[in-house]
C-alpha cells in the first residue's frame, strides 16, 4: 500500500453492470442522462418539451487520498468540537452524563450516518450507507490543523466552548492540550470590535503580502509534514463583514493579487486565506456567510484547478427551513410570512451582535427560500416571496445551546390561514461539525472523479466552484449561470443520484413500477 493512500474498507457493494468497468484502481462508468429541452412558443406561450438523452462517462480513482484539513478558526467552538469529536471517534471513547453513557459517533454527517435507497430485494426495501456507494474517507482519517487569532490550546478551547460534557473533555485533554493553533491574521475592521481581546496569536507585521507568504508556508509545511496528497482549507472563523466587490480590487485574479501586494485595506483576512490556499493547490471552503469568493478568487481557482465552495454552513434553523418551505410549497400551501428568531450565547453570537457581521448572516439566511418561491408561480405569480424576518440576539448565559423559534404562516384553502410554530434547541457546534467533515470528504471524493460528455474522448474534472456541496451550505455559490438549489431533499437527491451514477448504479426514481401489477 502506498503510504499516501488511506486503507480502503472492504468493498460493500458489488456492482454487476455492463455500464461499469474496473481497471486497477480506476472505475469507469457510463450513465444515460435523460433531461427535457424546454422552449416557449413565441406566439402561443405554450411550453414545448423535448425529452433528450445524453451519454455521460465517469472515471473515478477508487483510492481515497491522504487528506488534511486546515481550519481557520481552529480554536473556536466549531474548530475544537470538530477536532475533539474526531479524536473521540478514533479512540472509541465513551463518557457518562446524567442521561447515561454515550459513545462517540458521527450522527449529523450525511456521508457517515445517512443511507441511500437502492430498491426492493423481493422481501424488503434496501438502504445502504452513503459511504458504501463509493469509497470515501471517514472523518477519523482526516489530519486536522489550523490557525486562530487566539492562542488558547485546544483543551482550553474545548472548556471555553462548553460543548462537550466534562467527562469527555477529561478524556480528550491529553490529546488536545498540546495542540495550539498557528498564529493568524487579524484586520480589526472585518470582524466585530468585541473580538479584539481574543486577538493574541498573530503573525507579526501588517503587510498583507507577508501574511500571504506565511499562510502559504504553513499550508506547504503541513502538507509535507503529514505527507498529504490533498489539503482543504476551511474557514470556520468569525463571520466577517462583506468586502466591496469592484473593478481594480477583486474582479480578476490579477487585481486581487495586486491589491494584496499594495496592502489594500479592503482585502479581508478570508481573502488572504483563500488566495494562499489556492496558490498552494489546496481547496478552499467558506463555512461563514461573508462574500470571500469574489470573482477574482473564483478566477484564480480556475487557473490553478482547485475547488472552492461556500457559503455558510446550513446547520439548524435554515436547514429545517429549506426542508419545510419546500414541503409547504410542494403541498400547494403558500408561506406568506416566515419569522426566524434565535438567540445564542457563544462567541459567534457575540460577533454577530454587531451590525455589519449580522448583516452578512442575515443575507445568507434570507436567500434560502428563493428557489422554492420561484418553483411555484401559481402561489407566487409575481415572484414576490413571503415576508421573511431574521433576528439574532446574543444571550451569553445559553452559551452554544442555540434557541431558534420560527413562525411560518401560510395562506391555505378558501382564505384560511395555517400557522406553524417551532422551537429548536441544540448545541450549534454539534450541528456544524459534521458538516465540516462532509464538506472535506466530498471535496476529496470530487478530486478523484472526472467526467466526459463526448463519449469518453475527453475527460474533465468538476467545475472549480463545487456546487455539489450546496446541501451543506446556506447560500450556495455555484458556477456563473447555474441555478441555485436550496430545497434540502432535492439537494440530497441530487447528491445521491450523482454518486450512484458515478458508481454505475441505477438511480432510485421512486416510481416503483415493479409493484404496479400486484
Ligand atoms: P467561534 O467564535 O467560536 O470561533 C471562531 C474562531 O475564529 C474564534 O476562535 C476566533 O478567535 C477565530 N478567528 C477569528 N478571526 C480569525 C482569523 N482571521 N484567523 C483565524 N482565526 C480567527 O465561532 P463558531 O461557533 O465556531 O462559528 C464559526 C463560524 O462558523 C462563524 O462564522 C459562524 O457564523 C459560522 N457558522 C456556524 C454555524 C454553527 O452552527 N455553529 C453554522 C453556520 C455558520
Ligand atoms: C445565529 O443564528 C448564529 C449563526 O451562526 C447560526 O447558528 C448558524 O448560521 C446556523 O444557522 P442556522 O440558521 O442553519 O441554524
Amino acid at each position: 500500500k502506498s503510504k499516501n493512500c488511506v486503507e480502503a474498507k472492504p468493498q460493500a457493494l458489488l456492482v454487476d453492470s455492463p455500464f461499469t468497468r474496473r481497471d486497477g484502481d480506476t472505475l469507469h462508468s457510463s450513465y444515460t442522462y435523460r433531461r427535457n429541452a424546454l422552449a416557449r412558443d413565441a406566439t402561443t406561450g405554450a411550453l414545448k418539451v423535448t425529452p433528450q438523452v445524453h451519454d455521460f462517462r465517469f472515471r473515478t480513482n477508487l483510492k481515497p487520498s491522504r487528506t488534511g484539513v486546515m481550519l481557520v478558526g481552529l480554536g473556536g467552538n466549531n474548530g475544537s468540537t470538530a477536532l475533539g469529536a474526531i479524536i473521540a471517534n478514533r479512540h472509541g471513547m465513551s463518557w457518562r452524563s446524567r442521561d447515561g453513557t454515550h459513545t462517540a459517533n458521527y450522527f449529523g454527517s450525511v456521508t457517515q450516518a445517512a443511507t441511500v435507497h437502492l430498491g426492493w430485494d423481493g422481501s424488503e426495501q434496501v438502504y445502504v450507507p452513503f459511504n458504501d456507494i463509493l469509497p470515501i474517507l471517514s472523518p477519523s482519517d482526516l489530519v486536522v490543523d489550523g490557525w486562530d487569532i487566539n492562542g488558547a490550546n485546544l483543551y482550553e478551547a474545548m472548556l471555553r466552548s462548553k460543548v462537550f460534557e466534562p467527562t469527555l473533555i477529561d478524556q480528550l485533554r491529553p490529546h488536545m492540550e498540546g495542540i495550539v493553533p498557528k498564529p493568524s491574521i487579524y484586520y480589526p475592521d472585518f470582524i466585530a470590535s468585541n473580538q479584539s481581546d481574543r486577538a493574541n496569536n498573530l503573525i507579526p507585521g501588517s503587510s498583507k503580502s507577508a501574511h500571504l507568504t506565511r499562510i502559504r508556508d504553513d499550508i506547504r509545511e503541513f502538507k509535507q509534514k503529514h505527507e498529504l496528497d490533498t489539503v482543504i482549507v476551511l474557514w470556520t472563523a468569525n463571520t466577517e463583514r462583506f468586502t466591496e466587490v469592484r473593478a481594480g480590487l477583486n474582479m480578476t485574479a490579477d487585481e486581487l493579487l495586486a491589491a494584496i501586494e499594495r496592502n489594500e485595506e479592503e482585502v479581508s483576512p478570508s481573502n488572504v486565506f483563500a488566495v494562499a490556499s489556492i496558490l498552494e493547490g489546496a481547496h478552499y471552503i467558506n463555512g461563514s456567510p461573508q462574500n470571500t469568493l469574489v470573482p477574482g478568487i473564483v478566477q484564480l481557482a480556475k487557473k490553478k484547478n482547485v475547488f472552492v465552495g461556500g457559503d455558510d454552513f446550513k446547520s439548524g434553523q435554515t436547514k429545517i427551513k429549506s426542508a419545510l418551505v419546500d414541503f409547504l410549497v410542494s403541498s400547494g400551501l403558500k408561506p406568506e410570512s416566515i419569522v426566524s428568531y434565535n438567540h445564542l450565547g457563544n462567541n459567534d453570537g457575540k460577533n454577530l451582535s454587531e451590525q455589519r457581521q449580522f448583516r452578512s448572516k442575515e443575507i445568507s439566511k434570507a436567500s434560502v427560500v428563493d428557489d422554492m418561491v420561484a418553483a411555484n408561480h401559481i402561489l407566487y405569480p409575481d415572484g414576490k416571496g413571503p415576508d421573511h424576518c431574521i433576528v439574532i440576539k446574543y444571550v451569553p448565559f445559553v452559551g452554544d445551546s442555540k434557541r431558534a423559534m420560527d413562525e411560518y404562516t401560510c395562506s391555505i384553502f378558501m382564505g384560511g390561514k395555517q400557522t406553524i410554530s417551532m422551537h429548536n434547541t441544540c448545541e450549534d457546534s454539534l450541528l456544524a461539525s459534521p458538516l465540516i467533515y462532509d464538506l472535506a470528504i466530498l471535496t476529496e471524493l470530487s478530486v478523484r472523479i472526472q467526467y466526459s460528455s463526448d463519449g469518453g474522448m475527453t475527460y474533465q474534472p468538476f467545475h472549480e466552484v463545487l456546487s455539489l456541496l450546496s446541501i451543506f451550505l446556506k447560500a450556495p455559490v455555484v458556477p456563473e449561470g447555474t441555478p441555485v438549489g436550496n430545497a434540502f431533499m432535492r439537494q440530497f437527491s441530487a447528491l445521491t443520484k450523482l454518486f450512484t451514477a458515478v458508481a454505475g448504479i441505477s438511480s432510485d426514481s421512486d416510481l416503483q413500477l415493479e409493484f404496479f401489477s400486484k
